[in-house]
């Protein structure tokens, strides 16, 4: 029972959200621990969305928008905190939605499928019902993709995604735009467009960003790309982290 002027009220009710989820079996141990960096990251930064993530948020936008086959990925973590936000967005974009999952299980397959549909999903690929392919023939869970998803996808989103599975999805030729409070994580460093920002501001801005960009001709959005580094944008996310600043406040 968390009041609502509690100062922590947000952050407390995303953590009631995980636990929930934790106990359900949608959660892996780990995303519990995931999770909690990423609080520590989101302290860091305010709290809110910076500059460096709506800049990222709008070259998101227009790279989804110029993909051939977009794919929305979704683990663990981001089924519990915004299962409507991927509907909604992939709905948007024509996109798919794929289950893909660092540590895997029938289980949570089934359950994270779930909450997908109820969340109104019309198709979810990843199953265990798919013949799934292996990218780059790495035979493990950890590198499944769905045949018409990410195995033959331009552009995955893929949010809080581990540091080994944003290199595979690299090496084998994807571009791709991660959410993820770390700056610093492998994944963050690795992707063409991080977006520093908690997902569950993120994803309605990416929304918003789809919805006003959708209209904009095809040099328009190439414009926007160009205009993009995501080096110099990580960069400026890591100067607004200023710990001796904080120290005087
Ligand atoms: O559901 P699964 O099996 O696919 O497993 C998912 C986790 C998240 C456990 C797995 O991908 C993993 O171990 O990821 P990492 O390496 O811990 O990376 C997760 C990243 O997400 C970290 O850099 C966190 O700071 C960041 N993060 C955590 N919560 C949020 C977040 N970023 C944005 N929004 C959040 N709410």
């Amino acid at each position: 029972m968390v009041e609502k002027g509690h100062p922590r009220y947000r952050s407390l009710k995303l953590r009631e959200k995980i636990l929930e989820a934790y106990h359900k079996g949608v959660l892996a141990d780990a995303g519990i621990i995931a999770h909690g960096r990423g609080e520590a990251f989101d302290y860091l930064i305010g709290e809110k969305t910076r500059r460096p993530a709506i800049r990222a948020i709008k070259a998101a936008a227009a790279l989804l928008l110029l993909a051939k086959n977009p794919v929305l990925s979704v683990n663990g973590n981001t089924a519990a905190l915004v299962p409507r936000g991927i509907v909604e967005l992939a709905r948007l974009l024509n996109a798919k939605i794929e289950i893909n999952l660092f540590h895997r299980t029938p289980e949570r397959v089934k359950l994270i499928e779930e909450i997908l549909k109820e969340a109104g999903a019309r198709e979810v690929l990843g199953t265990d019902r798919e013949e799934l392919k292996h990218l780059k023939g790495i035979k493990s869970p950890r590198a499944t993709a769905s045949p018409r998803g990410i195995y033959t996808a331009d552009v995955v989103l893929v949010p809080l995604e581990d540091g080994d599975r944003a290199e595979v999805l690299k090496n084998a030729g994807k571009t791709i735009i991660t959410v993820d409070l770390n700056p610093l994580s492998r994944t963050s460093q690795r992707a063409d467009i991080s977006i520093t920002d908690n997902i569950v501001r993120a994803i309605p801005l990416l929304i918003k960003y789809v919805k006003k960009l959708r209209d904009y001709k095809k040099d328009e959005l190439e414009k926007i790309l160009e205009e993009f580094n995501n080096k110099k944008n990580l960069e400026d996310m890591l100067r607004l982290i200023d710990l001796q600043r904080m120290r005087k406040l």
